[in-house]
């Protein structure tokens, strides 16, 4: 018995090589102007900009933590400005170059790494739901809303697509599998964008899938597709396809993107103790930033000036992120217990009166008061 689907080269789909050629692909036209790819462009260098800031925010001590998108931003922005005004995205923990696109402003994200905030934004104002930490269950929940837009009739030409972020990793969890079962049964109008940055922390892909991961979706009876998730307009060009697919009701489709996470898995990871530098050099000659200037600057279509204000305004936009994330105002303690529940709780209501009666035990008493 052989076995070759383990080790047989898989298709990925690429329209923008390294080099920054066009090249295109007959499953996937992409028709762009110009303007559309330096607007492409600046979301890059911008979300670059704003995830180098709060790094180095964390390294300061006004973040607790940060989750980097180094090296993503191309699966990103290309699969986040393929989503429409209705559409709906349920991410994990990265993903702040989709908020960019769903105008979720970088401070909102800033008060959840600074923990200041209970949520962060309005989902439904922005289509974009909280971040989760909980690996693969926004798979669920993406599966779960996708069949309520079924069940309310918003499938069809101007019909809701939903749309789940998640990692390599999150393929091994259970809720992710129960999600692509549930979605292919029903049918329902979810997109699942797998960014496959090698990585899950200290894990490679290796020791979450024996196959490719798009191939994953065929068992489950759903169609998967591998894109250069490096090309921001290969990207673009797939997940439009996807989110256009689920909306005509046409089903799930898994979209796997294969990139590379080049930082750290959060600021509290050191990535030297578990993978070589020269893995870093090999998917930094691929980076996807560099492919898209080198595309505008080859074929005339951006000049100095051009990269030039992109450069100044992502230098505001770091000034910008730094002085916004050290204004955010510390919560009030009793805020804690606020949108606990919907409905008011007898027990919420007792642990808040108890809560300030103690804060309150507090009052008159000076710095020598604990002497
Ligand atoms: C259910 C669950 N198990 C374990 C963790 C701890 N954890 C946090 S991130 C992570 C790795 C996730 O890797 P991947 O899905 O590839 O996403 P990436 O961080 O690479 O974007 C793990 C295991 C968690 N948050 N949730």
């Amino acid at each position: 018995m052989s076995d070759t689907t383990a080790h047989e080269e898989p298709e990925l789909i690429q329209l923008l090589t390294p080099e920054g050629e066009l090249t295109g692909h007959p499953d996937y036209p992409l028709d762009i102007s110009a303007e559309e790819i330096r607007a492409l462009y600046r979301d890059l260098v911008l979300v670059r900009r704003v995830d180098s800031e709060a790094v180095s925010l964390q390294r300061q001590g006004e973040l607790g933590l940060w989750a980097s998108l180094l090296g993503q931003e191309a699966a990103q922005i290309g699969s986040g400005r393929a989503l429409g005004e209705r559409d709906m995205a349920f991410p994990s923990y990265r993903e702040h170059g989709v908020a960019w696109c769903r105008g979720i402003a970088p401070k909102e994200l800033l008060g959840m790494f600074r923990g200041v905030t209970n949520g962060g934004w309005d989902p439904h104002e922005h289509g974009f739901h909280l971040y989760t930490i909980v690996i693969g269950s926004q798979a669920l929940h993406a599966t779960g809303y996708a069949m309520g837009v079924q069940r309310d009739g918003a499938v069809g030409e101007d019909g809701t697509a939903v749309i789940s972020y998640f990692g390599d990793g999150a393929t091994s969890q259970g809720d992710t599998n129960e999600a692509f079962n549930f979605a292919s049964v029903n049918n329902a109008p979810v997109v699942f964008f797998c960014q496959n940055n090698q990585w899950a922390i200290s894990e490679s892909t290796e020791r979450q899938s024996r196959v490719p991961i798009y191939k994953r979706a065929a068992g489950f009876g759903f169609p998967g597709v591998r894109v250069d998730g490096n090309d921001v307009l290969a990207c673009l060009a797939v997940t439009r396809a996807a989110l256009n697919n689920a909306r005509e009701g046409n089903g799930p489709t898994l979209v796997e993107a294969f990139t590379y996470r080049m930082g750290a898995h959060t600021t509290n990871d050191d990535p030297s103790r578990y993978r070589a530098s020269a893995e870093l050099d090999e998917w930094k000659a691929k980076d996807p930033i560099l492919r898209v200037r080198r595309y505008l600057e080859n074929n005339g279509l951006a000049d100095d000036a051009f990269f030039a204000s992109v450069d100044t305004e992502a230098e505001a936009i770091g000034e910008q992120v730094r002085t916004e994330c050290r204004a955010l105002p510390d919560p009030e303690p009793l805020d804690i217990f606020h949108e606990v529940y919907a409905e008011p709780n007898v027990q919420i209501d007792r642990q808040r009166s108890e809560f300030a009666e103690y804060l309150a035990s507090f009052e008159g008493v000076g710095a020598e008061g604990g002497r």
